[in-house]
């Protein structure tokens, strides 16, 4: 067939190095951005096969989040939003890794298994961070999407999260919004504005935040916004990648890996703050508190102020829908206990990796999930939404109850429900603190963090390590697990786990204790335990 000349013709142009093998891990591929051009090339091939097996536009995202500069990575995004399938990974690890010569018995087979129409048209939406390399992986992407014969959308330098929504909106078709980033811009700044304008007495002060944007595309997307809302938000943005390096000591992960404050924001005592990551799907916040001493609030935090303002807002509006929290195993124990015990919500707790978290949501009618390093978002199920317009929009209701339900209406239209989104996030927690009439103070006192500490370890090979219970206990090698064990009992009010990274080719290490000398000395001793 005509097309899969095409394909050999073109892939011809992206050659796969011999040997080289690769795999679809918790965030698509991910390496040195030097070894990843045939497999973008030929993750536009499967875009392709992907949009025409659900008769939907797919999406494709060239990045490599918090990585180094020099890494690039490559994600699909499915038609609402979501990751593709498990089976679907498993192609693209197929198809990345054949070699030159197999590649198109590979791409029959998927078409074969999958018994995909290639009459069927195919769209695919494509969207690139600002790495260097970012600009020629996206185009071999769009190289392998014309190559199966697709339409293409390339809407270049654009957040993560901005592209799952851009694909969330095509495929529902203008229901969720417009597939634009000026639509995304101003859903969002409206539904900000609804859910801050009756705050009495906001002043200068409140409105100010200090963004770190990692020298990254989040940084860019966010000074585009910032027109649209007006005022409401008066944002100091720092490592705005006008002069810094990427990630490089800033950033989201940088801030909740190493507990301190990035490099280039100049904080005050007492200021909010908060970081992105490199595409701008995770946030942290923090602050300077007296002494200067440093105070993080990660994604436990985060969920734990959602969840509180959401179920004070359903009590108030007199709405039955039962809110859950999803968390990971590296959920600070503090934050377990006070959700499950103090505020009486569900808590789910999942594997690493989002799709297990937004699965998991799914199943509330109101799921809030958040990774501790600031991944996560609100999904409302149909249902919820349907309750919510309708109380919001009911004139027969009481006062109390209608304003709470407006407020939950904006809310939800604050959310970008299809995966973590920074921009997104940062507006509802402004929201959320502004309405409550909160700092960043009294939200940090919710709870108190057990002291914690991560560690990586290189290990000859990391899949030796197998894990059990949301990977909170280890299976394999034989005696490890009663290793951890027996160095945990040693510490109080402690836990630790080991697991190998999905991203990275290393082991993590987690352990938290009552003081932070029992948490480093408990992460030490179990790194060794790895060797
Ligand atoms: P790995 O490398 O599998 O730990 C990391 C994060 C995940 C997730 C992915 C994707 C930690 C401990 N792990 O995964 O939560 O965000 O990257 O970016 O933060
Ligand atoms: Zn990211």
């Amino acid at each position: 067939m005509a097309q899969f000349e095409e394909v050999s013709q073109k892939s011809a142009v992206h050659p796969k190095p011999v040997g080289l093998v690769l795999q679809y891990g918790t965030a698509g591929f991910r390496t040195n951005s030097k070894q990843l051009d045939h497999v973008m090339f030929r993750m536009g091939l499967l875009a392709t096969l992907r949009s025409k097996k659900t008769k939907a536009t797919i999406g494709v995202m060239v990045t490599a989040s918090h990585n180094p500069e020099e890494d690039n990575g490559v994600k699909l995004v499915d038609p609402m939003g979501e990751m593709v399938t498990p089976a679907w990974e498993g192609y693209a690890t197929q198809l990345a890794n054949a070699e030159q010569e197999e590649l198109l018995t590979a791409l029959k087979d998927i078409i074969e298994r999958e018994t995909i129409s290639m009459a069927q048209e195919a769209s695919v939406f494509v969207g690139k961070d600002t790495r260097p390399s970012s600009d020629s992986l996206s185009q071999a992407v769009l190289d392998g999407v014309h190559a199966l014969g697709g339409h293409s959308k390339d809407y270049g330098l654009v957040t993560t999260p901005q592209l799952h929504y851009m694909v969330c909106c095509q495929n529902t078709q203008g229901r969720y919004g417009e597939a634009t980033v000026k639509g995304y811009y101003r859903k969002l700044s409206q539904a900000f504005i609804q859910l801050t304008k009756n705050v009495p007495n906001r002043t200068d002060d409140q409105k100010a935040l200090l963004v770190d944007g990692a020298n990254g595309i989040g940084a860019l997307k966010v000074c585009e916004m910032e027109t649209y809302l007006k005022n409401e938000l008066q944002l100091s943005l720092f490592n705005d990648g006008s002069s810094g390096k990427l990630n490089h000591l800033c950033g989201a992960d940088y801030v909740k890996v190493q507990q301190r404050a990035p490099k280039g924001v100049e904080m005050t005592a007492g200021e909010r703050c908060c970081s992105y990551d490199g595409d701008a799907d995770r946030i942290v916040y923090y602050y300077s508190g007296s002494a200067g001493r440093f105070h993080l609030l990660d994604g436990d935090k985060i969920a734990t102020l959602i969840s509180t303002y959401l179920k004070e807002l359903l009590t108030q509006a007199g709405l039955d829908l039962q809110i859950a929290v999803v968390q990971t195993a590296y959920a600070n124990g503090s934050s377990t206990q006070y959700l499950e015990d103090t505020m009486k919500v569900i808590v789910r707790c999942t594997k690493t990796g989002v799709k297990h978290l937004h699965h998991a949501a799914q199943e509330f009618d109101i799921g809030v999930y958040f990774e501790a390093n600031g991944h996560g978002t609100v999904l409302f199920s149909k249902a919820a939404e349907e309750k919510i317009q309708k109380l919001a929009q009911d004139s027969n209701t009481n006062d109390e109850r209608r304003r709470a339900a407006l407020l939950l209406q904006n809310t939800v239209n604050l959310i970008n429900q299809t995966v973590g989104d920074a921009i997104s996030d940062m507006l509802l927690i402004e929201a959320v603190l502004a309405i409550r009439g909160m700092t960043v103070q009294q939200w940090d006192a919710i709870y108190t963090d057990l002291p914690n500490r991560q560690l990586k370890v290189k290990v000859a090979d990391r899949r030796v390590i197998d894990t059990t219970d949301a990977e909170r206990r280890t299976v394999s090698p034989a005696g490890l697990q009663e290793a951890i064990d027996s160095r945990v009992k040693k510490y109080r009010q402690a836990r630790s786990f080991v697991r190998p990274s999905g991203t990275e080719d290393v082991v993590r290490v987690y352990a938290e204790a009552d003081t932070q000398e029992s948490a480093d000395a408990l992460a030490h001793e179990v790194s060794l335990a790895v060797y």
